[in-house]
């Protein structure tokens, strides 16, 4: 069964969810982009470091959970369930690939949410009967950041808020011009990651698709 919603309530209410991806900005960047992330308005932030070392990740992890934890934004540590055991995240995101949600959340302890990428309706269900706190549900288009996975569409997005009652983050090619048609196929979370931190202007990028959520 899933968990109870009154676990995290900050992930109930939450609508916007950024990442920091190290594809997109240095490692001397990341502190700026956590403080414009935050500043802008995201409820939830990730770190996504595909390339760098374990104690580089850390490191980054260490110099942002100050900023994010001063803007009340709980900061999630993806792949790496140990880095968000050390340094005390807010919640750690987990892959089709990797470790499965319970053995996570034995790794960071009861406190900390567990979320998952799920690319199929089939898999939103199943991560939801394997007691994540919440599910990404994409890619929704074709994406740079995640350039292997064919994308899913908008087609599911009604159904799979029907079948799933987890927070569900509807992420892969997410920017303003888009949002419209996503909102209006039934999505109300979206993760964005490429079109915030290339953006001219973070900030008001941010603060301009957070005023068109629900
Ligand atoms: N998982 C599914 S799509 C994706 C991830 C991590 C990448 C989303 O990045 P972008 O740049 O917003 O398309
Ligand atoms: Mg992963």
């Amino acid at each position: 069964m899933s968990s109870p919603a009154s676990s995290f309530p900050r992930l109930q209410s939450a609508r916007l969810y950024g990442i920091v991806d190290l594809g997109y900005c240095t490692p001397a960047q990341v502190e700026a982009m956590t403080a414009a992330l935050c500043e802008g308005g995201v409820d939830l932030l990730q770190l996504r470091a595909k390339k760098l070392t374990l104690p580089e990740i850390e490191k980054l992890a260490r110099r942002m959970h100050p900023i994010t934890r001063d803007h009340g934004v709980p900061l999630i540590i993806n792949d790496h369930l140990e880095i968000a055991a050390s340094i005390g995240s807010e919640g750690v995101h987990v892959g089709q690939d990797d470790e499965a949600v319970a053995r996570a959340r034995a790794a960071v302890g009861p406190g900390v949410f567990v979320g998952k990428s799920t690319h199929s309706l089939a898999q939103a269900v199943a991560a939801q009967a394997e007691a994540a706190d919440y599910i990404g549900f994409g890619p929704l288009y074709a994406t740079g950041t995640k350039p292997d996975y064919v994308p899913i569409g908008l087609q599911d997005i009604t159904e799979v808020h029907q079948k799933v009652q987890l927070p569900i983050f509807c992420i892969g090619g997410v920017n303003a011009e888009r949002l419209p048609e996503i909102l209006t196929a039934g999505a109300r979370r979206v993760v964005v990651v490429s079109a915030f931190l290339l953006a001219p202007d973070v900030q008001a990028y941010v603060r301009q698709i957070k005023s068109s959520l629900p």
